[in-house]
């Protein structure tokens, strides 16, 4: 039997062939994918993300945790869809706002979303209200997340969520904001549902959201 432990410390450590190589052997060993996804990948997702916060990982550590889980996801979640079982906690479309071109941090938030079971519908940088507004109605998403890096951008999400009032959308999707010139204070002076001002703390922010314990 494989040792799912090392599923664990694969994602934790970033290493992408491993998780795939892990990932198969486990399933051919019969092991259930929510199984894995539960009970290995978000732990190990998690503890990433704690140790980000502590400083005891920086950023290429923390993408390439992102990349390993997504490569183990791409194997399970195709199998989960075929056997109709629920893929994800909840759906969240994201991008950087318009005039930024700035998408690390949005990645980072990203991944860790989809690591935690979210549905992640990345739709790029420099994104116009139109766009989010297109993006957020066809995929019918729970959450609209919005990033902004420069002090020249941020003003441009109030745009977008005066731009999902205008649609009539702005009850049917919750909006968290972040980036590094974004406060608490900005967030709610624009009339977002939550701010985070870390990728972690994103997941916890949606989930209070969305009721998700
Ligand atoms: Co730019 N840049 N940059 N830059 N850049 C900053 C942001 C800046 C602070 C540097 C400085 O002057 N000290 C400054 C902004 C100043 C200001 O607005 N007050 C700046 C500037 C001025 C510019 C240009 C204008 C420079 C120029 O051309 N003259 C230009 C603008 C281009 C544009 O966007 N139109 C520019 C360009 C670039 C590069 C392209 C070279 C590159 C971006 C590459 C890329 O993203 N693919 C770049 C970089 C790398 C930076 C710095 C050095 C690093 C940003 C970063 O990736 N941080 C940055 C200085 C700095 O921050 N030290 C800087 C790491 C990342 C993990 O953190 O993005 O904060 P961060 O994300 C965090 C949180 O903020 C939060 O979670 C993340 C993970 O914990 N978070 C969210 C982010 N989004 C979230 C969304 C959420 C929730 C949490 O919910 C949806």
């Amino acid at each position: 039997m494989t040792d799912l432990s090392l599923l664990y410390e694969a994602i934790l450590k970033g290493k992408s062939k491993s998780a795939v190589e892990i990932t198969n052997l486990a399933l051919a060993d019969g092991a259930e994918p929510k199984m894995l996804i539960d009970e290995y990948m978000i732990k190990a997702m998690g503890e990433v993300g704690r140790r980000f916060e502590n400083q005891e990982i920086f950023v290429p550590e923390l993408l390439m945790a992102g990349r390993a889980m997504k490569a183990s996801l791409n194997i399970l979640q195709p199998i989960m869809k075929s056997s109709g079982e629920k893929t994800s906690i909840g759906k969240i479309v994201i991008g950087t706002v318009k005039g930024d071109l700035h998408d690390i941090g949005k990645n980072l938030v990203a991944s860790m979303l989809e690591g935690c079971g979210f549905e992640v519908i990345d739709i790029g940088i420099d994104m116009d209200s139109d766009k989010f507004v297109e993006s957020v109605r066809e995929h019918n998403a729970d959450v609209l997340g919005l990033s902004a890096l420069l002090t020249t951008t941020m003003p441009y999400m109030k745009t977008v969520i005066d731009a999902f009032a205008d649609a009539g959308l702005r009850d049917k999707v919750k909006i968290i904001v972040g980036g590094a010139p974004v406060s608490a204070g900005f967030a709610a002076e624009i009339g977002a549902d939550g701010y985070s001002d870390t990728a972690n703390s994103a997941v916890t922010t949606v989930k209070e959201l969305l009721g998700i314990k």
